[in-house]
């Protein structure tokens, strides 16, 4: 028998079925506990709900931490109100609550909790960060993780497992880890890591400290991973021991023999500065290739069908005006690290930042803030002018940093969609930090592998970090004593809406016909205009879709005046759903009346949020079908009460074109029943009150 790599070590430990892990099946489903849960204000706020109208009285995970990162601006009561909320339901169902300003989640979480082989589930994309230390760490959707904090194991289809086999050397200071990931995403695009998680291996891992293998397993979301890990080796002991919890540490690599279902080999020290263009992560090219100002349409032909077609004026805009830049923004949960920072810092020092150029900086986390603090190199930070930005998401989720209109911004962050910086015109291009600080400077893209005069400080990663733990609220011990406690919920927190049970039948309108590589963002926006409303469906849903179509609100309004469920459609291309967990872009669009989606492909974690709430995720059989129908078609999908475990074809009606077409859903036997009662919350309510 051949050895097991570590995707497979860490399932078969929390594996509940006895079925030996070798035996399973790509897509096959498998049940696992789980270790931790984590949560973040702008997920969280539903998340919490959800585990509240499940009504059992504390969370059955050995660990579980509420982030408040995302909103914390406090322009009214709203948001402090669901910090209020945040707060009270953690210390009364026995979780931990990590304050505003603490930091960004999964910097706090991987200086704080995350550990080897431990299986975690969070409400956030980017939860797969504890991937750096060998946590399998998966986001998913706030009802999985309600659910699981609720003890339900966790069911996950079996994945693909590919060994990235890293070689070399990194050129640092400017090339870093953030352009291994970049790399990845240039040989594999957005759709590169459906179903599959990425290992990675081989010699060029000795060069990589914990927090810059974390920089590569965070925005390994950007492929549609189910997550990436690294191995737990000297390094992770260093990294754990440096926040003074070396006792965490345990020893977990892949033996010799493992069997991967595909190898990518990449030579860290080929690498050249990489960034990804807009509107989209998976848009790559060397930053040489846009200072060589190589032909824009020879740039883009690289990449698949563009879902925003502006992106060649935009980028023409951006050679007219000889390069320059309008703001860098240098931060985020890919590259907001100690060290990320430290180098930033040495960029820095002495210099000024240009005149054309807004930069802030945001550390991922007090502890980090702190660090470079004690180091001076916050004073190397603010003398060259840059801004300092509290330890949170900020700019990256649209709060604040907005760009001018047609604006070029340079961010260190994971996710360059259409709009999510707040400005429908402006575009953002997504790098490493030293790479960006040095555009700081300049004013203007240039190639940093060039620069003679600024010589950034390579540091080593600490011996010992700071770990103050002051921002963090532990429930308290006594059982009594929680019972106490009131969960407080202001005026804005809305109840937790319920779809209906699917039924035999659905006769629906196509009110919306996507393209391809529609994000979360396009269906539930993000930003300081709607972050307020997380915890409040029926105000939120009047931004559905609101960032491709202003009317598609107004016109499912018109068709579902008494606010009906399964009323209409929506058909999309590849890739529906990627990016965010956030099931707002799921919740929503139910609330509207939304019913099925039918795509040439639904990413993972949307998919799977449409099923919790009780919509139907259906794939076109023969993706030519998906020409066929058109906005304003009538369909009819029948037999959807004899749904079978794994693949079902349901056979659809075109009554306005006259002609049908199949549709495919793989479900497992726990979906089925979630679907037959209208969604999760409705089946574990059934479950626990028998
Ligand atoms: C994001 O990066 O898009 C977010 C905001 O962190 C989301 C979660 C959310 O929408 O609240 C994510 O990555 O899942
Ligand atoms: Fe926050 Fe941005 Fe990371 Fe999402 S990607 S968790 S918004 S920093």
């Amino acid at each position: 028998m051949s050895g097991k790599n570590i995707v497979q070590k860490i399932l078969e430990a929390h594996n509940i079925s006895k079925k030996p892990i070798t035996d399973y099946e790509l897509g096959d489903p498998i049940f696992v506990t789980i270790d931790q849960c984590i949560t973040q204000d702008a997920t969280g706020t539903m998340a919490w709900l959800e585990f509240e109208a499940i009504n059992i009285p504390e969370v059955k995970v050995p660990l579980v931490v509420s982030y408040i990162d995302h909103n914390m601006l406090q322009t009214d009561f709203r948001n402090a109100d669901d910090h209020l909320f945040l707060q009270t339901i953690a210390a009364k169902k026995g979780a931990i609550l990590s304050k505003p300003g603490n930091g960004i989640i999964h910097q706090v979480h991987l200086e704080n909790f995350a550990a080897p082989g431990k299986i975690m589930l969070g409400t956030d994309s980017h939860t797969p960060t504890g991937g750096g230390v060998g946590s399998l760490a998966i986001g998913v959707g706030g009802l999985v993780v309600a659910t699981a904090m609720a003890g339900e194991s966790f069911e996950l289809k079996y994945p693909k497992v590919i060994k990235v086999n890293l070689t070399g050397k990194l050129n640092r200071p400017w090339v870093t880890a953030m352009d291994v990931i970049l790399e990845l995403l240039k040989l594999r695009g957005v759709k590169g890591g459906l179903k599959s998680i990425f290992e990675y291996s081989g010699p060029g891992i000795k060069d990589l400290s914990a927090p810059e293998r974390a920089t590569i397993t965070n925005m390994g979301a950007e492929l549609g991973a189910t997550t990436s890990i690294f191995p737990s080796d000297e390094l992770t002991k260093h990294f754990l021991k440096a926040q003074d919890r070396e006792e965490d540490y345990s020893l977990l690599l892949a033996d010799d023999d493992a069997k991967y279902d595909e190898i990518v080999n990449i030579d860290l020290s080929k690498l050249e500065p990489n960034v990804a263009l807009p509107h989209s992560p998976g848009s790559v090219v060397k930053i040489r290739e846009l200072v060589e100002q190589v032909p824009i349409s020879d740039l883009l032909k690289r990449f698949p069908s563009k879902v925003h077609v502006d992106i060649t004026t935009h980028m023409g805009r951006l050679y007219e005006r000889n390069l320059a830049v309008d703001q860098v923004c240098v931060g985020s949960c890919t590259n907001a690290s100690y060290l990320a920072l430290a180098t930033t810092a040495s960029i820095l020092k002495d210099q000024t930042v240009a005149a054309n150029i807004s930069m802030t900086i945001t550390p991922g986390s007090k502890n980090v803030f702190m660090q470079l603090a004690q180091e001076g190199l916050l004073t190397d930070i603010i003398g060259s002018g840059a801004r300092i930005l509290e330890s949170g998401c900020g700019p990256c989720i649209g709060m604040g940093q907005t760009p001018p209109t047609n604006g070029i911004s340079v961010r260190t962050f994971n996710r360059n969609f259409y709009a999510r910086t707040g400005e429908k015109t402006a575009g953002a291009y997504l790098m490493n930090p030293a790479s960006a600080s040095l555009i700081a400077i300049k004013g203007k893209f240039v190639d940093p592998l060039k620069e003679k005069t600024i010589k950034p400080k390579i540091f080593d990663e600490p011996d010992k970090f700071i770990t103050t733990k002051n921002l963090f609220i532990y429930p308290p011990k006594d059982k009594k004593e929680r019972e106490k406690i009131e969960i407080i919920k202001g005026p804005n927190i809305a109840d937790c809406p319920i779809n209906e049970p699917l039924g035999h039948e659905m006769t629906s309108l196509v009110l919306l016909k996507t393209k391809d590589d529609i994000t979360t963002d396009d269906i539930m926006m993000a930003g300081a205009k709607v972050l307020p409303l997380r915890s409040n469906i029926p105000a939120i849903s009047q931004y559905v879709f609101n960032p491709i179509d202003e009317w598609f609100v107004i016109q499912a309004k018109k068709l579902n005046p008494e606010n009906k469920r399964r009323v209409f459609i929506v058909v999309g291309g590849n890739n529906y759903g990627q990016g965010s967990s956030r099931e707002h872009a799921a919740i929503a669009p139910m609330w509207l009346g939304l019913g099925a989606v039918i795509a040439k492909s639904i990413a993972r974690i949307h998919r799977d949020n449409l099923i919790q709430w009780g919509m139907l995720p259906l794939e076109f059989v023969d993706p030519k079908d998906y020409d066929e129908v058109t906005q304003e078609d009538t369909l009819v999908l029948k037999g959807l009460d004899s749904l079978k475990e794994g693949i079902s074809i349901i056979t659809i009606e075109n009554k306005t074109k006259k002609r049908t077409f199949k549709a495919k859903i793989n479900l497992s036997s726990k979906e089925i029943e979630m679907l037959g009662k209208g969604g999760a919350l409705p089946l574990i309510k059934s479950k626990l009150s028998t």
